[in-house]
């Protein structure tokens, strides 16, 4: 049990020992690497004294540690002692110099954790607590560190050599090697030291900062790629500058490097001055990437240069404050992408990914505050909960303080704590401290878990034309806290004329009120509007000004009408959810109940009505025509009903297809027209559009339609409109699918990222023959359990993405999904650990799939060697 041992908040003590200078010298082979660390130690005399031990981290086993120097004595075995995972030494002066050389077998490293090999390139990832593995450190955020590196190698094999910061040397030894010495001038903690040696082809390119230097920035692929880093060098500018006019951070070193690895556990890291990413988020053209891709690299590319301010010249006083980087960061890169497209569909895409993933999160097992408590291995708290409800929660401060005085928080922020490990109420305290607006109740936010209920009742006096908006606020008790306090939540109002005007600017003026954001903060609240004309609807939560689960008062017409003529770009959208999702209950309510199933004539009508608008924005509208996910309309119930759920959205899909197939038909003559290689917002929108009037026709499952499909995934110039073809087919049953997956692999198979779509399509697909699909897709020789994109793109999508298919009756979804974590979790933990999670919500079906589930749960935990990443969530799951 010691093994999977929790970690407290509460016992958080500074350290002991602090390092004020490290060289490294890594002397590389695959399968014998000498890394020699010397470290100049100093004793933090304000909590440690000569009685003090020395206790470093430590993921070597005693085999890899070569050889111990204090002060130019060897010290023999019995004069230190590695246990638990530490490194001690007794007794120790206050300032001296301890050399450690361990010894390392980077080819058989499958965790991709530490040095490890990508291919034929050696890289790190040392977030969150890898750097142990390469040495013994005090591996934590909070002791900072002036790092050099030196790097020896063959020179044939890696004529690349990279380390963080500024070259400072590099020359040929004898036997084919060479050596590169890097340093970097900034301090930092371990998690964000980084090394890559590997035969790399380097795009270059240069940004001229607001003060006039250049930067020169290098971006590292495989030779087959260099062709493909275009728009990720350009997302890198456009972030560059971005970054200064918005928040007037400019980029302190003279380089900046990236480089695209292709195995690899998440999407990127932002080590200084050297990020290391997945090459999902790098590589890009549009034959091979789609409309998606394109989004997510801007995105990607931006969050980790943004860290360079927020992460890693500020960073954590321990991981519990993980979110003070993250959700930071993620609100950064929001709104970087909102400020480089359209600021509408950004919204609604995020909150979408956050009602998906994060509101289960946070009323299933995993529920945790976004500043955790509690952690047993802390590569299971990089959340979504962390990430996307701590990016919410900043967006929230934002709506409090207003852009002005966000800003000037900003300001101080980083003027009060360069250089610093912080924590969140640090940053919190900075906003107070700015903006004079005191943010006490509002860190609630961040200590209590769960997602808040607001439930909205409306009541309106003609005489006096008075409206009261009646606000209450609930969050179900959870094993964090039994008692929940109420929340200080900011809920933006606009309203609607019965004739469809904005009308709110007057009613804020006639009420007295500057505003438009109201500061919700106790359990029952009630605000009054005055002069309000009848018939006016309220248009709540704009933009989604805090997230919680909304129960309000609207008739259907009247969210009808809010779909139709908010000028809220996202809560029209939010209307046609709320449209979808009840619709989807009452057709779930048919379908258990044997009766005939029909649509409602009034949410036709709604349909119809946004498929007619002809002034609608593409990518817009088609947010808006998108149907909730299964897993999304599944959030609506207390139990489950899989196959209720899945009937409910495919009958609904298919009316629609039935009643509009003109307008579909329409909508794809009209959006087929532009260029294919163009990627403003405006055609990126018109081939969404297109593909999901596409999609619906599909459901038709017609020959005819069939064809049509097969013959545009056949002259599709690029994969946006290549790989959503081919999607619709693999939900269809017909000849042209089989054909179309033969034709796609033999084009594309030297192409892992194009190939891992390719897996995708068929792990997603809806037909009810999926399983033994999937089950036969793990032995096709494409298929690895090495590779995290791979694992993602088959198990990931099936578990977590088909829920039709992975719950199936017969529990086999479960069995088989089980037994590949059970052989990942003794290579690759981590990502076993994102895998398990599928099994999370178990509690929530129906009594045999329960059951089913915890069985498959029970064998996991069983597992002799199980790794500490499974054991937390599975034990979290199960109790
Ligand atoms: N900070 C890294 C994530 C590290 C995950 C470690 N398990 C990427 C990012 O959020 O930018
Ligand atoms: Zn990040």
């Amino acid at each position: 049990m010691e093994k999977h041992k929790k970690k407290y908040l509460k016992d958080y003590r500074p350290p002991e020992y602090l390092i004020d200078k490290i060289d490294l010298h890594f002397d590389l082979k695959e399968d014998n690497t000498k890394v020699v660390s010397t470290m100049q130690i100093r004793r933090n005399t304000d909590i440690a004294d000569e009685n003090t031990p020395l206790v470093f981290d430590c993921g070597c086993s005693p085999e890899n540690i070569d050889s111990i120097i204090a002060e130019d004595m060897v010290l023999l075995p019995h004069e230190y002692e590695i246990k638990e995972k530490s490194f001690i030494l007794p007794k120790v002066p206050e300032l001296f110099t301890l050399e450690i050389t361990t010894v390392l077998n980077p080819e058989q490293n499958t965790s991709l954790e530490g040095l490890y090999k990508s291919g034929s390139t050696f890289c790190t990832q040392c977030e969150a607590e890898g750097f142990r593995k390469i040495t013994c450190f005090p591996d934590r955020p909070d002791v900072m560190t002036r790092f050099s590196c030196i790097i020896t190698a063959d020179k044939g094999k890696y004529p690349v050599l990279l380390s963080n910061g500024n070259l400072i040397k590099k020359g040929d030894l004898s036997h084919g090697r060479h050596f590169v010495q890097w340093e970097d001038p900034f301090k930092k903690p371990s998690y964000l030291f980084a090394l890559v040696a590997g035969d790399l082809v380097c795009i270059e390119d240069t940004f001229t900062t607001c003060s006039g230097r250049d930067i020169a920035l290098k971006i590292y692929v495989e030779h087959e790629n260099r062709n493909k880093c275009d728009h990720a060098m350009k997302s890198l500018k456009q972030a560059m500058e971005w970054d200064e006019k918005r928040f007037g951070r400019e980029y302190d070193l003279d380089l900046y490097q990236i480089v695209a690895v292709n195995d690899f556990n998440m999407g990127a890291m932002e080590n200084k001055g050297l990020n290391i990413f997945n090459s999902k988020y790098v590589l890009a053209e549009p034959e091979t990437a789609t409309d998606t891709d394109f989004l997510n690299i801007q995105g990607v590319i931006a969050h980790e240069y943004f860290h360079n301010w927020t992460g890693n010249r500020i960073t954590l006083k321990n991981w519990f404050q993980l979110s003070l980087k993250e959700g930071l960061t993620v609100f950064r890169d929001q709104e970087f992408s909102s400020d480089m497209n359209s600021r509408g569909v950004k919204r609604i895409s995020d909150v979408k990914k956050l009602k998906t993933f994060q509101f289960p999160e946070d009323s299933g097992p995993m529920a945790h505050p976004v500043r955790p408590e509690s952690y047993i291995e802390m590569n299971n708290f990089y959340t979504t909960t962390v990430y996307n409800k701590g990016a919410e929660l900043i967006r929230m401060i934002f709506q409090i303080l207003g852009k002005q005085g966000f800003r000037k928080g900003m300001d101080l922020y980083f003027e009060k704590f360069d250089g610093q490990a912080i924590t969140i109420e640090n940053f919190i305290e900075t906003m107070e401290e700015a903006s004079e607006i005191d943010l006490s109740q509002f860190r609630l936010w961040y200590s209590q878990s769960g997602t808040p209920v607001v439930t909205i009742k409306r009541e309106y006096d003609p005489k006096t034309k008075k409206l009261s908006v009646h606000l209450n606020q609930h969050i179900n008790p959870d094993r964090n806290q039994k008692h929940k306090k109420p929340m200080h939540i900011p809920v933006k109002v606009g309203f609607i004329s019965r004739e469809g005007m904005d009308i709110t600017e007057d009613i804020y003026r006639a009420s007295g009120m500057h505003s438009h954001v109201l500061q919700f903060r106790k359990e029952n609240q009630t605000f009054v509007f005055n002069d309000v004309p009848y018939g006016t609807i309220p248009s709540m939560f704009r933009e989604f000004s805090a997230p919680v689960k909304i129960k309000n008062d609207l008739s259907m017409e009247e969210t009808a009408f809010l779909m139709a003529n908010d000028k809220d770009e996202f809560n029209r959208w939010d209307a046609a959810q709320q449209l979808f999702l009840q619709e989807i209950v009452s057709i779930v309510d048919m379908i258990q109940n044997k009766k005939i199933l029909k649509v409602s004539d009034n949410l036709n009508a709604a349909f119809k009505k946004a498929l007619t608008d002809m002034d609608a924005d593409s990518a817009l509208l088609a947010a808006i025509l998108t149907l909730p996910g299964e897993n999304e309309a599944a959030e609506n119930f207390k139990i489950i009903d899989v196959d209720a759920v899945h009937g409910a959205l495919l009958f609904l899909k298919h009316k629609f297809a039935e009643n509009f197939s003109m307008e579909f038909r329409e909508i794809i003559k009209r959006c087929s027209k532009g260029d294919p290689f163009d990627l403003s917002g405006k055609a990126m929108g018109d081939r969404t559009l297109k593909n999901l009037a596409l999609s619906y026709l599909g459901s038709l499952g017609t020959d005819e339609i069939a064809e049509m499909i097969y013959h545009r995934f056949r002259h599709a110039a690029t994969m946006t409109d290549e790989i959503a073809s081919l999607s619709i087919l693999c939900n269809m049953d017909s000849e042209f699918t089989k054909h179309a997956l033969e034709e796609f692999y033999l084009k594309w198979k030297s192409d892992p990222l194009v190939i891992d779509k390719w897996f995708e399509v068929q792990a997603g697909s809806i037909l009810p023959d999926t399983f033994g699909k999937v089950k036969k897709l793990v032995s096709h020789p494409d298929f690895s359990l090495k590779n995290p994109n791979r694992i993602r793109s088959l198990i990931g999508v099936f578990a977590a993405q088909n829920p039709f298919n992975f719950h199936r009756s017969d529990g086999e979804g479960y069995r088989f999904t089980a037994d590949i974590i059970m052989t990942l979790d003794q290579t690759n933990p981590m990502i076993a650990a994102r895998i398990v999670s599928a099994f999370n919500n178990w509690k929530r079906y129906d009594g045999k799939r329960r059951e089913k589930m915890q069985k498959e749960l029970g064998n996991i935990m069983a597992l002799p060697s199980i790794s500490t990443d499974v054991y937390e969530i599975v034990s979290r799951a199960l109790k």
